[in-house]
């Protein structure tokens, strides 16, 4: 067995789902970028917290008060070392992405907008990156600008530069494309937004799981990622913000905990980042997510990196080789995920009957549909890969589609 088998083995074991049985065949897990798989250190996470000190948090003076709290602030300490925020106040827990980005339309780019101004998206993006910058533009009587992508499924560049006039006051752009695997060249897109003084948001829905990000080395002003794909729970994720950017912004939400002092004459809001978490937050969730990142550190992105850009070839080699099988996405930079059809076959019956092998894979537009109606399909089935998937697996996937391919002709 090599190294990689040996480790592979290992990491398996910390996932219990992993061994289960689906119409009594082993579970073959492909729906990754939907949500990945639990390890049991963070199933663990929650309900010790559940078990040991469930109370809310920065209000009790009482002792569970003051685990929780310190278990919730710990999650955060965390995540600002992992991604290397300059300090945990840039670190906002939110829902998912889907918040984040909303969060950041609503508080930081409505306000500064006025009528003529332009937001600049890319053909690639995931419908939580197109929706609240239609309803700013709405709100506001700006434009959206779709920077569009080449039949391989990459961003065009010069396009992109073109498109970067004086009119643009934002740039919101996907890491990762969550249907085509798409790797954008994300330093080259905030350099050139920075060059002209426009600020950029990175969804990184589908790339904090699989590539280490330093926001400081990107540069970015705003990163948002969910806590569901990178191993941690549903319902909770994060919103990395510049400081100089979140202390000007008004507060997404009022509530408690996001208050300094409030009276019916004035409010003084919180310090970051508890100016935007208000509310009881999921503080289950953080503690999980805490737990989760601790988890993909130990694993370390040398190994998760070398193990899925194996897997990702393996996946596409053998796929190319099935007769009447078409992969949409076919960039030069591609991460852990391939979307594809089959002639006269639609994508929810191939999904259907992989199911019946015990194969999870997603079908449908994935919540994509300009991309869907840029390579005229009415939707695609996605296998997605995590660092427990094996080449195995993907060779069940590869035979699975073989027999819909022949039930179907
Ligand atoms: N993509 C998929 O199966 P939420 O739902 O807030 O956790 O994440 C939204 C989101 C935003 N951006 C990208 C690039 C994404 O992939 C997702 C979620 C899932 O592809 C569910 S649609």
């Amino acid at each position: 067995m090599s190294e990689i088998d040996v480790k592979l083995l290992e990491i398996r074991q910390d996932f219990p789902v992993l061994n289960r049985l689906v119409y009594g065949k082993p579970l073959v897990y492909l729906d990754n970028a939907a949500t990945t798989q639990k390890p049991k250190c963070v199933i663990s996470a929650i309900s010790d917290y559940y078990l040991n000190y469930n109370s809310n948090i920065h209000r009790g003076v009482h002792r569970l008060s003051q685990e929780a709290t310190d278990e919730y602030e710990k999650s955060r300490k965390f995540i600002k070392e992992f991604i290397n925020a300059n300090t945990a106040s840039e670190i906002i827990f939110t829902r998912g992405t889907t918040e984040g980005i909303n969060l950041v339309a609503h508080s930081f780019v409505r306000p500064r907008l006025k009528e003529g101004d332009e937001i600049l998206i890319t053909h690639m993006e995931h419908h939580s990156n197109i929706v609240p910058w239609q309803i700013v533009c709405e709100e506001t009587g700006a434009q959206l600008r779709v920077v569009p992508i080449n039949d391989a499924g990459e961003l065009i560049f010069e396009e992109y530069e073109k498109m970067l006039t004086d009119k643009v006051k934002f740039v919101s752009v996907v890491y990762v494309s969550n249907s085509l695997g798409t790797i954008n060249p994300i330093e080259e897109i905030i350099k050139k937004a920075h060059s002209k003084g426009i600020p950029v948001l990175v969804d990184a829905a589908q790339s904090i799981q699989h590539i280490k990000i330093d926001v400081r080395k990107l540069g970015c002003d705003f990163l948002v990622f969910s806590g569901h794909k990178i191993y941690g729970p549903t319902g909770i994720g994060v919103l990395y913000g510049k400081q100089i950017y979140l202390e000007k912004m008004s507060p997404y939400q009022g509530g408690g905990d996001m208050i300094k002092s409030v009276s019916f004459e004035r409010t003084i809001y919180n310090d970051l980042p508890y100016k935007f978490e208000a509310g009881t937050p999921n503080i289950e969730g953080a503690i999980g997510l805490g737990k989760a990142i601790e988890y993909v550190s130990q694993i370390g992105f040398d190994f998760i990196i070398e193990h899925e850009t194996q897997l990702l070839k393996y996946a596409q080699d053998k796929l190319s080789e099935i007769d009447g099988l078409k992969i949409i996405g076919n960039a030069a930079r591609k991460a852990s995920v391939v979307s594809f059809v089959l002639d006269n076959v639609h994508p929810h019956d191939v999904g259907t009957m992989l199911d019946v092998d015990g194969i999870a894979v997603r079908t449908g537009h994935h919540c994509t549909e300009p991309i869907m109606r840029r390579f005229e399909v009415p939707a695609t089935t996605r296998a997605s890969f995590a660092f427990y998937n094996t080449k195995q697996e993907i060779d069940v996937l590869a035979q699975s589609i073989q027999k819909v391919i022949k039930m179907f002709s």
